[in-house]
């Protein structure tokens, strides 16, 4: 039996920081998970680094599900984004393993194929009304079915998804950047916005928008009234999501779809959202929900109550994750949408062999295991180099959800 020799945790920031797992077998197969949590991924690191490989050494790699347990239970403290995004990278790696093992690429393990392409959502943005309008046409052109549309508020210092450079890149500050939040003037603009691409562009594609934890549930409940009849594909975490009974609320009041759960964990965080359908799509993801053993059964459970996978993709999660997200889509009978941000290039020379995109659509990889390699040398040349996410502040300066 092949036995876990060599657990490494690999640090790197190219363009932005990632936490990556890489698992040894006594045989040399490697495999790799990301373990990256934006804004605080030295506590994940040292999770892993301080008290997960040293109960890993010496563990059958084959035996997934065990320890999973093991590292869950084992662990007495339940939940959170710290434990289970060092678990998730546990367990993504020795999927990888195991599809190496067996020669075959790891949605073959999950079942094979459900669809032939992973329909992904694009990230369109703006400063003003027109710069989103063309950054829009420019998605279209490039064949993206599902897009979505933030600009910014007029008077606001920041405004969440307003990409300033090739990428959106909220974390980007060594310190958190402070930033203006009026609910008022958002409510007054951004269902103008959307109303303007619907104008301009038609119903032929969805169209996505995300608050960003931003509205109280009876603002959300009117902001989605008031957009419903640009029939978004979703309306994105309207309210902050700690909160399932918030969600009740805002669904008596609209129609407009509704995601949650980016920053959500386990499959206890969203189980009164999925049981009393409160939401149309859950958002957890590969990376900090426990990894595909436990994002599986998040998605099992969401299936019983028809609710459908939308799983977080921001350059956040590193391309390990984009590709086990993407095995793990195309294999799920109740998949919805992928978001799909990419990542540059410097990130695709330490991690190559990213899901090819076409058309709109991601497809995985046919080779075994996840279909990733890490470059040791190229990550080298990118040393860890600590980022905040923002804040935000209410105009009267107390803190708001950023
Ligand atoms: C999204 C997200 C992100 C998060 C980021 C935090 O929908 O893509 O809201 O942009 O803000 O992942 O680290
Ligand atoms: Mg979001």
């Amino acid at each position: 039996m092949a036995t876990i020799e060599r657990v490494e945790v690999l640090v790197t920031s190219p363009g932005r920081n990632f936490v990556t797992l890489r698992i040894t077998t006594s045989d040399g197969v490697t495999g790799l998970g990301d373990a990256t949590l934006n804004g605080r991924e030295l506590a994940v690191a040292s999770y892993l680094e301080d008290h997960l490989a040293p109960l890993l050494i010496g563990r059958d790699p084959a035996r997934i599900e065990d320890t999973w347990q093991y590292l869950y239970k084992g662990a007495y403290w339940r939940r959170g984004p710290v434990t289970m995004t060092a678990i998730a990278a546990v367990d993504v790696a020795l999927w990888d393993i195991k599809g190496k093992v067996a020669g075959l690429p790891v949605y073959q393990l999950l079942g094979g194929r459900s669809r032939d392409g992973v329909l992904v959502y694009c990230h369109a943005s703006g400063t003003d009304v027109e710069a989103l309008l063309d950054d829009v046409a420019r998605y279209q052109e490039q064949g993206f079915h599902a897009i979505r549309a933030q600009a910014a508020v007029p008077g606001l210092s920041g405004s969440y998804g307003v990409r300033k450079g090739q990428l959106y890149e909220p974390a980007a500050t060594n310190l958190p950047d402070e930033q203006a939040w009026s609910t008022e003037a958002y409510l007054d603009v951004a269902p103008g916005y959307l109303a303007k691409v619907r104008e301009r562009f038609g119903f032929g594609f969805h169209l996505l928008h995300d608050v960003h934890h931003r509205l109280t549930p009876i603002e959300a409940a009117r902001f989605g009234k008031s957009v419903e009849e640009l029939r978004l594909f979703w309306m994105e975490d309207p309210t902050p999501a700690e909160n399932q009974e918030a969600f009740r609320l805002i669904r008596q009041h609209t129609t407009t779809p509704i995601a949650t759960g980016e920053v959500l964990n386990s499959i206890w965080d969203v189980q009164g959202l999925i049981t009393e359908q409160l939401i149309d799509y859950v958002r957890t993801t590969v990376v900090h929900a426990g990894g595909i053993t436990h994002l599986r059964r998040i998605f099992d459970l969401a299936a019983l109550y028809g609710v459908r996978t939308g799983s977080h993709g921001a350059t956040d999660l590193s391309p390990v994750t984009v590709a086990a997200a993407v095995h793990v889509d195309i294999s799920v009978p109740n998949f919805g949408v992928q978001e799909h941000m990419g990542h540059t290039a410097e990130t695709y020379e330490v991690f190559r062999g990213t899901p090819r995109l076409a058309n709109g659509m991601l497809y995985p990889s046919d080779e075994p295991g996840l279909g990733i390699t890490y470059d040791d040398e190229v990550a080298a040349r990118f040393p860890y180099d600590a980022k905040y996410l923002p804040v935000a502040r209410r105009l009267d300066g107390s803190m708001h959800d950023w």
